[in-house]
């Protein structure tokens, strides 16, 4: 399998923990947002809503949508097992993750363009931006490439999108209640789609990730970091690893790197 995928993208995070933790090789090809790889017509082919990441199988034949992704691997390569058996936790699995993509996902967007994109996509010039925005295939896209390069995220937006996303921590908390993991005795795909943003929120509000504050969540986290499969899906602290490839790039002048 081929992964077309962003080493910061959370949603490329989520299928590489997936990867790792059934133990699946594949192909790694990193996707320059900066550059609109992801809008190219072969991207586009692959994924139409023109976001990473990709799969394309063995076969061939291609995957989207990170959630999609996961429980397709879970299927062909079903152990470990990382859904539940039971209907009612497999139902509540897939409730949690499609929250985390509607309420969370667009949240996070604003935070980490306003820092990885942002000082890119301000320069370019306006009949660079509007070829550019004529290549994203969706709307909501679109909007959010023509906010980053044109009216950029305000403080207060940037405050609203991290009180949204720290509802994530008490909602945790609350399905942590026997533990050790989100739906209970089993590690799941719910755990793994919580990643990236527990990942995120670590760095953008250690505080309420604290023992004090927030318990289960705060010892969820620490297990999470021990799994072999963290360290091999690469989840780097986000300023670190825009900060080394910042000056990689200007070490070398190469091409911005996938967000
Ligand atoms: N629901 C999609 C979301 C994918 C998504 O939004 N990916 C972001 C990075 S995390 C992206 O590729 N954004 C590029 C763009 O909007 O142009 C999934 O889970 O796969």
């Amino acid at each position: 399998m081929k992964l077309f995928h962003g080493w910061l993208s959370s949603a490329s995070r989520r299928v590489r923990l997936c990867l790792a933790e059934k133990a699946l090789g594949y192909e790694s090809v990193p996707v320059d947002m900066a550059a609109q790889e992801h809008h190219s017509p072969a991207f586009l082919a692959m994924n139409p809503n023109g976001v990473v990441p990709a799969l394309v199988l063995d076969d061939g034949r291609f995957l989207h949508e990170s959630a999609t992704i996961c429980e397709y691997l879970d299927d062909i390569a079903p152990a470990p097992p990382l859904r539940p058996d039971d209907p009612y936790a497999r139902a509540s699995m897939r409730n949690f993750i499609r929250w985390t993509d509607e309420r969370l996902l667009p949240n996070l967007l604003v935070l980490n363009w306003s820092i990885a994109l942002q000082p890119v996509a301000a320069q370019w010039n306006d009949a660079d931006l509007a070829a550019r925005l004529a290549r994203v295939p969706t709307a909501e896209r679109r909007e959010a490439w023509r906010r980053i390069a044109r009216q950029p995220y305000s403080d207060q937006e940037k405050a609203e999108a991290l009180r949204a996303l720290l509802a994530l921590i008490p909602r945790m908390e609350a399905m942590l209640g026997t533990g050790p993991w989100l739906l209970g005795a089993c590690y799941t795909l719910a755990d793994i789609a919580a990643i990236p943003f527990i990942a995120r929120l670590a760095e953008l509000a250690p505080e309420a990730l604290a023992g004090e504050v927030a318990p289960a969540v705060a010892d969820w986290w620490q297990r999470v970091q021990q799994r072999p499969a963290f360290a091999q899906a690469r989840i780097e602290r986000f300023d670190d690893a825009l900060r080394h490839r910042r000056s990689i790039r200007q070490t070398h002048g190469a091409a911005t790197p996938a967000a």
